[in-house]
């Protein structure tokens, strides 16, 4: 799954696709590298951004979805908003990538149903300024089991609002109320997120954890640019595990990853 983000915030690549055009060319440029689905955002959720309107949301991401699906992508819209999901379906999306689960709009699970869409519950406890409060796993079983609690229960809302088992998809959110270890425990643990029987996509991409694992000897954190082999190190990981798929900026390189381990086998 490769990542268009029509936002000027966005933590690694905010501003660069930030109008219609430029998110059109670099989403066919994702294509071309070998995406296999189109992720739309007209939404930073860095920690600490602040929300857009409803209305510069659907600015942002319908055109884009328009333009994409008529080319024959398959595309997957990143919102929170049910209004934005249900006019980016109409738009062409086939997938809609709610962060939070179901849990920011009461709305969001009756229109994914009715939609026919595909629907990716990720793990999240709040809005971006101030999911690092929520970054708290004290319970036993620590992050791992909280985790696959809280995102199971977004699975079960979703199949109660009538969201097919097929058509659901879970995430992990690693970055979302997660601190760095709470990420690289995740991964560890993520067979018992698999245990819930849906298929899985992860979202590692030039995260923060990566710059951290990154850093250099005076402790300075790598910065967004330079973690993209990390990124690449954890697909193939990630491949081996065998999750759904992966949220990547650098499509190409998560590309030449997959086939080596596919000429592999
Ligand atoms: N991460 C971001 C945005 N959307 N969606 C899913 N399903 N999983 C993620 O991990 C995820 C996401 C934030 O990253 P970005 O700002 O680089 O898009």
């Amino acid at each position: 799954m490769g990542v268009v983000n029509v936002t000027p915030d966005s933590f690694s690549d905010g501003g660069r696709w930030a109008d219609t055009p430029a998110a059109v060319a670099h989403g066919r440029h994702l294509v071309a590298d070998g995406a296999d689905v189109l992720d739309i955002g007209g939404e930073s959720t860095r920690p600490g951004a602040t929300r857009p309107l409803v209305a510069e949301e659907l600015a942002r991401v319908v055109p884009v979805i328009e333009a994409l699906a008529a080319d024959g992508a398959v595309v997957s819209v990143d919102t929170m908003r049910a209004e934005v999901a249900r006019a980016a379906v109409a738009a062409g999306a086939a997938v809609v990538n709610d962060v939070s689960g179901g849990l920011a709009d009461p709305a969001m699970l009756d229109v994914v149903a009715a939609s026919g869409a595909t629907y990716v519950a990720m793990h999240w406890r709040a809005h971006s300024d101030r999911m690092q409060d929520l970054a708290s796993y004290d319970g036993p079983g620590g992050v791992v089991t909280a985790v696959v609690e809280e995102l199971g229960e977004r699975a079960e809302a979703a199949r109660a609002a009538g969201i097919p088992a097929e058509r659901l998809v879970l995430d992990p959110g690693l970055g979302f109320a997660k601190r760095g270890e709470h990420n690289w425990d995740l991964l560890a643990g993520l067979d018992e997120v698999a245990a819930l029987g849906y298929p899985l996509l992860v979202g590692a991409s030039r995260k923060s954890f990566l710059g951290a694992l990154l850093a250099d000897a005076d402790g300075e954190p790598r910065p967004v640019d330079g973690r993209e082999v990390a990124g690449h190190a954890l697909t193939l990981v990630l491949a081996q595990r065998g999750v759904w798929g992966v949220r990547v900026h650098d499509v190409r390189g998560a590309r030449d990853v997959l086939r080596v381990w596919e000429r592999t086998r």
